[in-house]
């Protein structure tokens, strides 16, 4: 009788351990990419930067806002031409839909850090916490640390961009 009970309790132990690794398995499955995350940095005065990375996620998500300590607030922006003028506006949310990576770079969307409390120099690490939610409402934070980039980099990146913009117009 008393064999019998331990060997149930082990059988429902057994049991418990395989729903725990199936728990986290579908939670590492819907788990949000961050790549190649970075802010452009300052100069002394300069009280705004933006971060930029790119995301891929297994399902639909939508980038709901995000969080740092460097900077007062901090907004979902896209950059867009207005005429001949580049203007950019706060968007509410960023939709990061499944298998597809969506980039976030200079000259289209990226995370406002306006109030910054002290200037960014290159090698800087900035944490950004970015909260993501899925279609069933679920909230998923990732926590990412942006490597602070100086600002002719970020020029670089942008003209190298462009150039690559105006060949595929051919
Ligand atoms: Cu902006």
């Amino acid at each position: 009788m008393r064999i019998r009970k331990v060997a149930l309790s082990m059988a429902m132990a057994a049991v418990a351990v395989a729903v725990a690794v199936l728990g986290l398995t579908g939670s590492a499955w819907s788990q949000v990419m961050v790549s190649d995350a970075w802010v452009r940095g300052t100069v002394k005065g300069q009280s705004a930067t933006g971060a930029f990375m790119s995301l891929k996620s297994p399902v639909d998500v939508v980038l709901t806002r995000a969080e740092t300590s460097v900077a007062e607030k901090v907004e979902i922006h896209e950059m867009k031409m207005d005429g001949n003028v580049m203007r950019m506006k706060a968007v509410p949310q960023l939709e990061v839909p499944a298998g597809k990576a969506v980039d976030l770079g200079p000259g289209g969307y990226h995370v406002m850090l306006t109030g910054l409390k002290k200037p960014l120099a290159k090698g800087d690490k900035v944490a950004l916490k970015l909260h993501f939610e899925g279609r069933d409402k679920k909230a998923q934070v990732v926590e990412v640390q942006a490597e602070v980039r100086d600002l002719a980099a970020a020029a670089a990146a942008k003209e190298a961009k462009s150039a690559h913009e105006g060949m595929m117009k051919h």
